[in-house]
């Protein structure tokens, strides 16, 4: 397991995936999210042992799954040894509570496993407060009151924020919820000043989970933004300055990526960590040219900057990995998407392009650049995206 992040003092989860396609998903796509859920399963620590995927009209409300298929899934787990059955549907409380007392195993759902990786990835005190937040909206709405307290004792991610049953017991959830939310309209309000205030051109960096976001940061910063092969390495935004050429400077964020059935109460709950989207003159829409489901993932990305309100901010599409594509498969995406940028941000191809696009498209937005001089920005600590 070149991912898992368990402790030797850990259980290792043994997590058997399961994934019902339902109506007209194609092949295709069923196959991606499946392998996107084992990555999650992967960057939150379980060994995946098993895989089972149906196809049926419409889920069962009681079970999700049809009684035949979960003697399937029964035999798996046994054979497999798992301890943690983990669905790529999203699933209700009351599924939930059937599938774990037929299967005896705890069962979980895609929105839960990522609730549980930004949980474990939290590190900024903002990032936590988002994190809890959404964990305890997600345990309002859909767990039922008996079991909610067990769900957050142990199993992998349950770490972090949210992680203390005591915390849950002392102070009724809803109490909790509400002064984690006015701690982040704070939070927000503070943004907002420091975006007044601003006086550089302001670029975002968005896009799909491991595009190569933070690693695309540092090549054109020379910054050390965390970089990992896994998913939702970022959950922080990092700002720094970026030297466009001519005398001509921005600063750049690094923010959280996004992925297909992004929970909502998450996007909520990262409110104000993905405003600095909807507030930039400049997104540049980083995809890796070299995954196959790269048109799926545009199409989350664009799904999800609608929900955050970033849809109207001009923007560029990066191509990025460019390295990892051969020529003709190279030469294939570039007539797909004649005016992306291509770049491979690992190698550092194509940065002078990019940064002579951006100064373009500021100049068009009738960004000004600032005089020689420090930054504002330079003061500040990183998480603050502003200046
Ligand atoms: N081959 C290749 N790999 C790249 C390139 N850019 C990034 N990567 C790799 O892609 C992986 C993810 O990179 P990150 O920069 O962490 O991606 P990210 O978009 O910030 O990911 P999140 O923070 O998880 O949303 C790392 O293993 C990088 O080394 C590139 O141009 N070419
Ligand atoms: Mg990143």
């Amino acid at each position: 397991m070149k991912h898992a992040e368990g402790t030797a003092t850990e259980r290792v989860e043994r997590a058997l995936l399961v994934q019902v396609v339902t109506g007209r998903t194609p092949r295709g796509a069923a196959a991606d999210s499946l392998g996107e859920l084992e990555r999650l399963a992967d960057t939150a620590g379980a060994v995946v042992v098993g895989r089972i995927t149906q196809r049926r009209e419409g889920p069962t409300a009681g079970l999700y799954v049809g009684e035949g298929k979960l003697a399937d899934i029964q035999v798996a787990c046994r054979r497999g040894r798992a301890n943690l059955v983990i669905f790529d549907n999203d699933l209700s409380a009351v599924q939930v509570n059937n599938l774990d007392l037929a299967l005896g195993i705890k069962v979980i759902d895609r929105t839960e496993l990522i609730l549980q990786i930004f949980a474990r990835r939290a590190r900024s005190a903002e990032a936590k407060i988002q994190v809890e937040l959404a964990q305890l909206q997600y345990l309002v709405s859909r767990i039922p009151v008996s079991v909610r307290q067990q769900r957050f004792q142990g199993g992998i991610g349950m770490r972090g924020p949210g992680e203390s049953p005591l915390q849950l017991r002392n102070e009724p959830m809803r109490r909790r919820i509400r002064d984690l939310q006015a701690r982040l309209e704070q939070v927000r309000r503070r943004r907002e000043r420091t975006r007044r205030r601003r006086t550089w051109p302001f670029v975002c960096l968005t896009g799909y989970t491991n595009a190569g976001k933070s690693t695309l940061l540092n090549a054109l910063s020379e910054g050390g933004a965390y970089v990992d092969d896994r998913l939702f390495a970022t959950l922080d935004t990092k700002t720094r300055r970026v030297n466009l050429g001519g005398g001509r400077r921005a600063l750049v964020t690094d923010t959280v990526g996004f992925i297909r059935h992004l929970p909502h109460g998450l996007v909520a709950s990262f409110r104000s960590t993905l405003d600095v989207a909807a507030e930039a003159d400049l997104l540049l829409i980083v995809a890796d040219a070299s995954d196959a489901a790269l048109d799926d993932h545009l199409r989350v990305v664009a799904g999800t900057l609608e929900e955050i309100g970033a849809e109207r901010v001009p923007a560029l599409l990066l191509l990025n990995k460019c390295d990892a594509l051969e020529a003709r498969a190279a030469a294939a995406r570039a007539a797909a998407f004649p005016d992306a940028v291509r770049v491979s941000a690992l190698r550092r191809r194509g940065l002078d392009t990019l940064k002579a696009r951006i100064a373009a498209t500021l100049l068009e937005q009738g960004c000004r650049f600032p005089p020689a001089g420090p930054p504002p920005a330079a003061r500040r600590r990183d998480g603050e995206a502003g200046c």
